[in-house]
């Protein structure tokens, strides 16, 4: 997402945290630097330890974190750690995924 308009209506909602062109120019900068580093990134599904693999140590890991709300294995993102972030574990077994990319 890059943002544009006057720097006072970036953040208008929350609070006004970007006040001046310098910090909105610094802001967007930043911002695609990260889209970019997010985009070199592919994605692993059901991979909670980011090494790269779905395997039995995700379950085992995944079990450690059940119930405990968000967490590195609450994989649909809905700040719950349960049975659906197992469920895409299991569907998931066995993957192999490509690595990170450089990003310069
Ligand atoms: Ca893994
Ligand atoms: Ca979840």
């Amino acid at each position: 997402m890059r943002v544009g308009g006057r720097p006072q209506e970036v953040d208008r909602i929350t609070a006004d945290l970007i006040t001046t062109w310098t910090q909105l120019a610094a802001f967007n900068t930043l911002n695609r630097k990260l889209e970019k580093m997010l985009a070199s990134e592919p994605e692993c599904t059901g991979d909670g330890n980011m090494d790269k693999r779905v395997n039995q140590l995700d379950l085992q890991d995944w079990a450690s974190f059940q119930g405990v709300g968000s967490s590195r294995y609450d994989l649909n993102l809905d700040a719950q750690t349960n049975n659906l972030d197992q469920s895409i574990i299991q569907d998931n077994l066995g993957l192999r995924c490509p690595l990170k990319k450089t990003v310069r």
